[in-house]
C-alpha cells in the first residue's frame, strides 16, 4: 500500500526545519514490510496547495498525520481541503492520543492511533489492504457509518530495539541538520520518569499498560549514529532524549562507547536532579559540550505547589554550577503565564537565571494541553473560553488565557523583556541577540538573516 504521512509544522517560530521521529519510525516499520511511504511536510503559513500536489502524484491509499495541540486546527482545515480525495485517513501523536474525543467531532477524518503506532498502524495498512475488518485493532479507534470503534491499548513497545532505526530518508535529512547548525538529533529513550502538570508526558504514561521509560540498547543507539553521520555531513549531535540522564550507569558506558566509536560533540537534556559533578566529568570527557535543563519557574514554592516540581532552588543553582565547573555550556527552559502565576514569582525565574547566566535561553508562554493536570485546572477555573480554545492555540508565544493574577498584556511583556533582564549588565551580546529574538518582530528578523545564523550563533552563544 501506499501511505502518505503529513507532519504540519505551521507557523511554528524558530526558523529550523525539524525531523519527526515518530513518523520516521513509522515509516521505517511499513517500508520494512513491503509498503510505500511518502512524506509532506507542512512549513510556514497555512497553504493545502503543496499537499493536493502530493496526492495527485504519490496517489496514497492512507494518509496519516501526526499531532500536536496547536496545530489541530490547521489539520481540521487540511482534512476538508482534500476531503474530495476520498483517502483514508487517520491521526496520530500526543495530541490526539490525549484527547481521543476529536475522532467524533472531527469531518473527515477516519481514524485515530493512541499512543505509539508502529505496530498498530501496521496491522491497520494490511488489514485495509486484505480489505479485512479494521474495527478492532488495539490502539485504533474507527469512525463507521456515524458509530465511533474505541479500542483498548496495547502495552507500551517494552525492547525498542525491535524497532528498525528511524527513515531519515521520508525527510530531506541533510536540509534538516544545515537549518539546525550541522547537529543531527538522535533520541535513546522513549518516556520521562517525571510528572509535571503542564506537560503531556503525565497524561501520555497513562494510555497504555508497561514500562513507560525505556531505553534503547547503548550498541543500538550507537550503531544508529553511526550510520547516520556515515550518510550524513553532521558536524554535532543532539540526543533529544526528554531526559538522558535517568540511569547513572547508562550514561558512564554510553559515554564510554561514544567516544570510542562517534567522538563529535554533543548535546543532551537533563534534569538538576540527575546531575553529580562524577556524570558532568564523564560526560565532558566524551564530548559533551552542553546540557539543557528546565528551570520553567524560578519560584520554588510555585514549582512545587502547581507545577509538581519539587527540586529546590538550591539544586538548581547547585546542578548549573557543577556543569559549568567541569566547562561545559548551559540552557535553560523557561515559561511565562502559568495559572496561579503573578508578575512576582516570574520575577524568580528571571532572577535564578540571572544568578546562573546560562550560554542560551529558551522562553516559551504557557499552553494547556488537553490530558495534563494544568488544562484541566484552566477548565475549572475557567481561564480557558471553552470554544474559542482550539482556534486559539499559539504555538506558546502567546495566550489565550483569561488569567486574573497575570493579565496577557503583562505576560507579553514578561516574556519579551525576559533575556534583557537576565543578561543585561552581564553580558551584552547575549541581551541583544535574545532581545531581538524574542521581539515583536524576532521571528521575520530571524528569516531574513537566517544566511548568516551560524556566524550569529558563534558570536553570541559561544
Ligand atoms: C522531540 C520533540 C520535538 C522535536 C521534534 C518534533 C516532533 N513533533 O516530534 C521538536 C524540537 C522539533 C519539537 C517541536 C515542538 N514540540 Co515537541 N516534543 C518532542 C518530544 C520531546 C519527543 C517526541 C518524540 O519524538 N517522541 C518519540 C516518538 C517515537 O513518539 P511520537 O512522536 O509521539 O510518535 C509515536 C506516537 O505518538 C504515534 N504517532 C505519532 N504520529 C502519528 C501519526 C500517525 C498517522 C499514527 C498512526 C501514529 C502516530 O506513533 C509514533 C510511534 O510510536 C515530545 C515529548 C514526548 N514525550 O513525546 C515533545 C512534544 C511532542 N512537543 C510538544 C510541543 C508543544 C512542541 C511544539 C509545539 C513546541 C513549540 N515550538 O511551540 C513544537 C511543535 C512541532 C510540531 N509541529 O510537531 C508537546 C506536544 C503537546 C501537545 N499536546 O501539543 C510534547 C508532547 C511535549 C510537551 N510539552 O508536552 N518537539
Ligand atoms: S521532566 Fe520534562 S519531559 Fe519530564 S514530565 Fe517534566 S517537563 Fe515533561
Amino acid at each position: 500500500m501506499k501511505i502518505l504521512f503529513v507532519y504540519p509544522d505551521i507557523n511554528v517560530r524558530g526558523g529550523a526545519l525539524s525531523y519527526h521521529y515518530g513518523l520516521g519510525s513509522l515509516s521505517s516499520m511499513l517500508k520494512k514490510s513491503g509498503h510505500q511511504t511518502a512524506l509532506q511536510y507542512l512549513y510556514g503559513n497555512y497553504d493545502p496547495k503543496p499537499l493536493i500536489q502530493k496526492i495527485e502524484e504519490f496517489k496514497p491509499d492512507l494518509i496519516g498525520i501526526t499531532t500536536v495541540s496547536f496545530q489541530y486546527k490547521y489539520i481540521k482545515r487540511l482534512l476538508k481541503d482534500i476531503s474530495n480525495y476520498g483517502i483514508f485517513t487517520i491521526c496520530g501523536g500526543p495530541h490526539i492520543s490525549l484527547a481521543p474525543y476529536e475522532l467524533e467531532k472531527t469531518d473527515h477524518l477516519n481514524a485515530i492511533c493512541v499512543g505509539e503506532g508502529e505496530y498498530a498502524l501496521f496491522e491497520l495498512v494490511n488489514a485495509l489492504e486484505k480489505n479485512e475488518d479494521i474495527t478492532n485493532i488495539k490502539n485504533i479507534w474507527v469512525k463507521k457509518d456515524g458509530k465511533i470503534y474505541s479500542n483498548p491499548g496495547r502495552p507500551f513497545i517494552e525492547n525498542l530495539d525491535e524497532l528498525p532505526f528511524v527513515d531519515r530518508e521520508l525527510f530531506d535529512f541533510q536540509e534538516i541538520i544545515y537549518s539546525d547548525y550541522d547537529r543531527a538529533e538522535f533520541m535513546a529513550s522513549r518516556g520521562c520518569p517525571y510528572s509535571c502538570t503542564y506537560c503531556s508526558n503525565s497524561g501520555l504514561r497513562k494510555v497504555a499498560d508497561g514500562k513507560y521509560v525505556r531505553f534503547r540498547s547503548i550498541e543500538n543507539v550507537i550503531a544508529e549514529i553511526k550510520d547516520v553521520v556515515t550518510r550524513y555531513k553532521v558536524k554535532s549531535i543532539y540526543l533529544n532524549d526528554d531526559v538522558f540522564t535517568i540511569n547513572k550507569e547508562y550514561v558512564e558506558n554510553f559515554c564510554k562507547l561514544y567516544k570510542k566509536e562517534i567522538g563529535y560533540p554533543f548535546e543532551i537534556n537533563t534534569r538538576v536532579e540527575n546531575l553529580t559533578l562524577d556524570m558532568l566529568e564523564i560526560l565532558k570527557d566524551a564530548g559533551c559540550y552542553r546540557v539543557a535543563m528546565g528551570l520553567e519557574q524560578g519560584d520554588e514554592k510555585f514549582r512545587r505547589e502547581v507545577l509538581n516540581r519539587p527540586m529546590s532552588n538550591k539544586k538548581i543553582l547547585e546542578a548549573f554550577s557543577l556543569a559549568k565547573q567541569v566547562g561545559l555550556k548551559t540552557k535553560t527552559f523557561n515559561i511565562v503565564g502559568f495559572p496561579f502565576e503573578t508578575v512576582e514569582n516570574h520575577m524568580e525565574t528571571v532572577r535564578m537565571n540571572r544568578e546562573i547566566q546560562p550560554s542560551s535561553i529558551v522562553i516559551y508562554i504557557f499552553e494547556p494541553y488537553p490530558g495534563t493536570p494544568l488544562y484541566d485546572v484552566c477548565i475549572e477555573n475557567n481561564f480557558i473560553e471553552k470554544e474559542r480554545e482550539e482556534e486559539e492555540f499559539v504555538s506558546r508565544t502567546d495566550t489565550f488565557l483569561k488569567l486574573p493574577m497575570f493579565p496577557r498584556k503583562e505576560i507579553l511583556k514578561c516574556y519579551r523583556r525576559f533575556p534583557w533582564r537576565v543578561y543585561r549588565g552581564k553580558s551584552l551580546k547575549r541581551a541583544l541577540l535574545f532581545k531581538i529574538y524574542y521581539s515583536k518582530y524576532g521571528e521575520l528578523l530571524i528569516r531574513l538573516m537566517s544566511p548568516f545564523k551560524k556566524k550569529i550563533q558563534r558570536f553570541a552563544i559561544n
